[in-house]
């Protein structure tokens, strides 16, 4: 038997050793850090934000830059990346001077597990788990009834929910099929992890929402549940930002990303967090990551190897610091 090893920055790593990680954060630094549990899973896990700068009160009107990863179980890639860039944040406040200034008025508010009950269930029973751990419900089926646990966590929120149901249509659009991989639950925020973001980003409404996902390396804009649906400033906000960066992250290592609407570039799905920071909440810059790898051409895309993490965080850091410093400077 393996002795346990602890949490790695260049591992994937179990939510106790994420949760650990963090704790060990705040006892070193109390007054850059603050844990907020802003809610509990179906299965009773903590649902942990870490917020960096800013200082320790919660300011309703201060400006903020929120970090979602891992709302979709198997996308192990988009959780290590948001460690790092916590520890980014962390190291770079004592040795970077622009840093420092930034997340004084600037904090981010990272949620490195978005969907800590299907990471779980991914990681010890069922690799490619992508919905919550919702209790099953049944229906009738033709002749036979049938029980499906899960609800896809991108799918239910409240901007245009169930508006493009696809029961028959794998992994796109939004199903009323309980046992599929896109079924968009019983209600709009029916699910307690969607419930307590909603609830976390009304009272402290962001000026850029970051969701992180894998695979396919796309920086995805709103709206994605209709093809050639654009939020009022995508020419003149949204998609020139986007641009800038994705420069940015392709200067790091090289890795080329695609920039556009998910529906324009894969397929129409109504419910998904990015399009509801947009349209409801009206961040002003709200943006869907997805990351390495490109394509399937090595095997199955989510089963991104470690030795890919720190690449892939140095790069998205380095994407995610311009959208900062745009919202710095405004
Ligand atoms: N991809 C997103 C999904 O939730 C998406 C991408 C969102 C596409 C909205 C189109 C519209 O399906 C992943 N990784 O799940
Ligand atoms: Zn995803």
């Amino acid at each position: 038997a393996h002795p346990p090893k602890g949490f790695g920055y260049e591992r994937y790593n179990s939510l106790d050793e994420i949760y650990n990680e963090l704790k060990r954060l705040k006892r070193e630094r109390p007054s850059l850090i603050t844990l907020i549990d802003i809610g509990q899973t179906h299965e009773n896990r903590t649902m942990l934000v870490v917020k960096i700068g800013g200082g320790q009160n919660l300011d309703e009107d201060a400006p903020s830059i929120w970090m979602d990863a891992g709302i979709h179980a198997r996308e192990w890639i988009a959780p290590a990346t948001a460690m790092f860039i916590v520890r980014e944040l962390v190291e770079g406040y004592e040795t970077d001077p622009k840093l420092q200034a930034m997340l004084d008025h600037v904090p981010f508010y990272i949620l490195p597990v978005m969907n800590p009950d299907g990471y779980e269930h991914s990681r010890t029973m069922d690799r490619m788990w992508r919905k919550n751990r919702r209790p099953a419900e049944c229906h009738n089926k033709e002749w036979h009834t049938v029980c499906c646990r899960g609800v896809d966590l991108n799918r239910n929120f409240d901007w245009y929910w169930a508006g493009n149901d696809a029961p028959h249509i794998s992994a796109s659009g939004s199903s009323s099929d309980t046992c599929h991989d896109t079924y968009h639950g019983p209600a709009a925020f029916s699910e307690p992890e969607s419930i307590a973001v909603r609830d976390f980003l009304e009272a402290y409404p962001p000026k850029a929402f970051i969701s992180l996902h894998s695979y396919s390396q796309m920086w995805l804009i709103p709206f994605g549940h209709r093809r050639r649906s654009y939020p009022p400033d995508y020419s003149s906000a949204l998609r020139p930002l986007a641009i800038k960066a994705t420069k940015a992250l392709e200067a790091v290592h090289g890795t080329k990303y695609q920039v556009g609407t998910g529906a324009d570039l894969m397929y129409e799905a109504s419910g998904g967090s990015h399009d509801w920071a947009k349209g409801a909440l009206k961040v002003p810059f709200s943006y869907l990551i997805e990351l390495r790898p490109r394509n399937t051409l090595f095997g199955n895309g989510f089963l991104l190897p470690e030795r890919e993490i720190i690449p892939v965080g140095n790069e998205t850091w380095a994407a995610i610091r311009v959208v900062a410093d745009e919202v710095f400077s405004q």
